[in-house]
């Protein structure tokens, strides 16, 4: 069965000059019953970072529907050839919840919480990449480059390489990729490795990303490292980072738009105008930091440094990976946490927190971003984040004071921000104190700075740069 249809997304800049498959988790288009086709591009960076490129040039996806037991015949979609995989019930829980959200990811940002590592998650893990590996070995044209992503799919590249050694085969990481000290603790941890040095081009956001991975691969497997080649079982995998970034030029135009500042200055008026507005937006990830910077806001109102007739902070909770139990017991001491706060500081009609556990339209989103004083950015691990850079391509009026951790991998280009150590209670209080405190021509001067950063360094300037290096690559190969 073969549907046509088109998507609202905008024409690429940069083709590439081989096809291209791409293999993530979740398919670029999800169901969706208000549309004529049945389906409507899925959320997220990714989908808008590689979709325009596709489309020009006639790619392929392979993934996940995300729903369960869901296997509808490949599809064209915008000139884009659509190959779902199926996941049953089972799958998701263990594939997906189990081995993938509950064992790699917290594994992978620090171990800020304890990892499960069982064994039938991981047969299960095995059996899903299996299954992408044998569908994309099926499908890939003689010349493809297969650029396959994220911590869900890593053992993907090797076993693709052992049906189709003719392709060209990348990976991109969005995650951290941990310090051999703490990757040792996975059990299955010589596959994995393996797994990723199928590639020839395995890329991370940061370059220590890059050299974590290189150093296990040398550690455990005894691979043989020559600058950023790694050479295993007679195969050279190139090693290299390449930061992701969002479409600043899309996020700045609809920031301009007259819908959006109607929209920022019914935000600010609704919020009691209040002189700072504290902002928070991410999924309600343990890594995020919420808790954190709730815990640093209070002690400010407390000591009376902040003002709670002054100010007010809007943390936005996007629901995420509610099945697994961290992210219940993290969602729990963030919602005690607002309740405490706003009942010993709110006044009637005023709530000094406001929380939303809900995912916002992406302009309410822009709008609210335009609408805040100082964003805090504060996770404990994060692979880039895309907050950050939004809410400086968000800032059109050239004002507005982004609170950055060290620990994100944004921190490596947005040295404008207030960078902080989250770890650090006091040193995260003072760094809101300085951005709330700022006077507005050191305002104007930082995220001016921040602005062109992300315009120099957009998206599809992040995709276009990768899929060079993996032209480079295979004519390397
Ligand atoms: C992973 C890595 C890396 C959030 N709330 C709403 C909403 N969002 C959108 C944001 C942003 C995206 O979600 C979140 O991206 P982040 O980068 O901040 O974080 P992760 O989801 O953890 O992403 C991360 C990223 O992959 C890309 O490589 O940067 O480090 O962990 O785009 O706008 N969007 C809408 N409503 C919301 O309420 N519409």
């Amino acid at each position: 069965m073969t549907e046509a249809a088109t998507t609202d997304l905008a024409p690429a800049k940069g083709n590439p000059t081989r096809p291209i498959v791409i293999a993530a988790n979740r398919l670029p288009v999800m169901r969706d019953d208000e549309t004529e086709t049945g389906w409507s591009p899925s959320p997220g960076g990714l989908v808008r970072a590689l979709l325009p490129m596709l489309r020009d040039s006639g790619g392929t996806w392979v993934g996940w529907t995300g729903e369960a037991d869901d296997a509808p015949a490949p599809f064209t979609i915008d000139g884009i050839d659509v190959h779902p995989v199926e996941i049953s019930t089972e799958e998701i829980e263990l594939y997906y919840e189990g081995f993938s959200n509950d064992g790699l990811w917290p594994l992978y940002h620090d171990a800020l919480r304890e990892s499960t590592f069982d064994a039938h998650q991981w047969d299960a893990y095995h059996r899903v990449n299996e299954r992408f590996a044998i569908t994309l070995a099926n499908i890939a044209p003689p010349d493809a480059i297969v650029w396959v992503h994220d911590y869900q799919l890593q053992l993907v590249p090797a076993m693709l390489r052992r049906q189709r050694p003719d392709v060209t085969i990348a990976f991109f990481l969005h995650i951290p990729f941990p310090p051999v000290e703490l990757f040792s603790r996975l059990p299955w941890r010589d596959q994995i490795i393996e797994g990723l040095l199928g590639c020839d081009l395995v890329g991370f956001q940061r370059p220590i990303g890059a050299a974590n991975f290189t150093a296990c691969a040398h550690q455990l497997l005894d691979a043989k490292v020559d600058d950023d080649v790694i050479t295993h079982a007679g195969h050279d995998s190139v090693v290299g980072h390449f930061p992701i970034s969002i479409d600043f030029a899309e996020v700045e135009e609809m920031a301009a738009g007259r819908a959006t500042r109607k929209l920022t200055s019914q935000f600010r008026t609704r919020l009691g105008d209040p002189e700072v507005i504290l902002l928070g937006v991410d999924r309600l990830d343990y890594t995020k930091g919420i808790g954190l910077r709730l815990r640093a806001f209070a002690a400010l109102l407390e000591s009376g440094e902040l003002d709670a007739e002054r100010c007010v902070m809007v943390q936005v909770a996007t629901p995420t990976r509610e099945a697994v139990e961290h992210y219940q017991d993290e969602r729990h001491e963030i919602e005690r946490l607002v309740g405490e706060i706003n009942g010993r500081y709110s006044r009637i009609g005023l709530p000094v927190v406001h929380y939303l556990y809900q995912t916002l339209s992406y302009d309410d989103l822009i709008a609210l971003y335009r609408a805040g004083d100082v964003m805090l950015v504060t996770p404990f691990r994060d692979g880039m984040n895309l907050v950050a850079k939004e809410y400086a391509a968000a800032h059109i009026d050239g004002d507005g004071v982004l609170v950055l951790s060290e620990f994100a991998g944004a921190a490596d280009e947005l040295t404008d921000a207030v960078l902080v150590n989250p770890h650090d209670d006091r040193a995260l209080q003072e760094a809101i104190i300085t951005a709330v405190e700022m006077h507005r021509g050191e305002r104007r001067t930082r995220m001016g700075a921040l602005r062109d950063q992300v315009r120099r360094m957009d998206v599809q300037g992040w995709a276009d740069r990768f899929l060079a290096a993996m032209e480079s690559v295979s004519e390397r190969a």
